[in-house]
């Protein structure tokens, strides 16, 4: 597979980041274009790097065909809290970007997009434990929405148009590179920050609020291998459901407190526990195992050890091992 020119959407985020590193290093700085709203002097320092708002299709158009892309990641969105403070916002940019890359794929044959659903995409009435890949799903927040509409176009473009694309419903990603942005599983990324500066974190969710989690390194290697992944063996061109680990703030707490005695937790739930609430706790993915191989490398123990030290050296220049 061809997979030599690449185009990389919302590059300067959370996933993004690491994403561009990762096939920088596979492919070569040069094969891979990052690109963003905002100016992002670390990604031009590595390769090609371009300002875009998906929403502008001409220039999407111009960039795929300026740099030859056949393979676009396409990650710019708004997030759950986010959406909720701008769902007009929200909606045009998580469907009508979506949209542009869709029809611009199949108008010129591109060979392969990948595209980030969400564990956003279940409500209230979707079963909470081990949620199946097929369920009842009535997603409550206008992000949730949205890639519930996404993850149906995308089954659309396939099935209709032949556009070969693949998806995973990421839970709460948590890495020490990049910093999120506007998530309601942020709280476990930003605990490790406060962790080493003060001691103590104040948490927007309830310290019995499980949620689905997942170390960066493995989001990376799960999109990447999902990209390399026969396409013949795979059954969902909607999202595949996938699962890390689930912990509650409460249990995410004595695991630092492991690495830190005197931690500590405070809680001031908001808006957000309403979001958290209505998603599941834990995930059945069962068929991105079978499909694919998929397996995690981490557990709760491993990335914890794994953010303080990294964070640890990233603020402090201290190694704790
Ligand atoms: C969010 O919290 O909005 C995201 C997500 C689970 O998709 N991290």
């Amino acid at each position: 597979m061809a997979h030599q020119r690449i185009l990389i959407i919302g590059a300067g985020g959370q996933v993004g980041t690491e994403l561009t590193e990762a096939l920088r290093a596979r492919y070569g700085g040069e094969n891979v274009v990052a690109t963003d709203i905002n100016p992002n002097a670390a990604l031009a320092a590595t390769g090609p790097y371009e300002i875009l708002n998906v929403l502008d299709k001409d220039r999407l158009e111009a960039l795929i065909d300026q740099y030859r892309i056949d393979t676009i990641y396409h990650l710019a969105a708004l997030l759950s809290a986010t959406g909720e403070k701008n769902p007009a916002l929200a909606w045009d940019l998580n469907c009508n970007g979506l949209l542009n890359v869709l029809n611009l794929m199949r108008d010129k044959k591109l060979s392969r997009l990948f595209w980030p659903s969400t564990i956003a995409v279940f409500g209230p009435h979707t079963p909470r434990q081990n949620t199946p890949q097929f369920c009842v799903m009535d997603p409550n927040t206008m992000y949730g929405l949205t890639k519930l509409a996404g993850e149906r176009l995308c089954e659309y473009y396939f099935n209709k148009y032949g556009v070969d694309v693949r998806s995973l419903r990421y839970p709460g990603l948590i890495g020490w590179k990049a910093e999120p942005g506007g998530g309601t599983t942020d709280y476990a990324v930003h605990i490790f920050y406060d962790a080493i500066r003060t001691g103590n974190y104040t948490c927007f969710l309830k310290g019995d609020t499980a949620l689905p989690m997942m170390h960066m390194e493995d989001a990376i290697k799960a999109t990447i291998d999902l990209m390399h992944a026969d396409g013949e063996k795979l059954s969902i061109r909607s999202s595949y459901n996938l699962s890390g680990m689930s912990f509650t703030p409460e249990e995410l707490t004595i695991e630092i407190q492991k690495l830190i005695p005197g931690f500590s937790m405070d809680y001031a739930p908001d808006y957000r526990q309403a979001i958290a609430d209505s998603w599941p706790a834990s995930i059945d993915d069962s068929t991105a195992r079978k499909d694919w191989g998929w397996q995690p490398t981490y557990d709760l123990e491993g990335l914890t050890r794994n953010m303080m030290e990294n964070i640890r050296i990233k603020i402090e220049g201290i190694h704790t091992a």
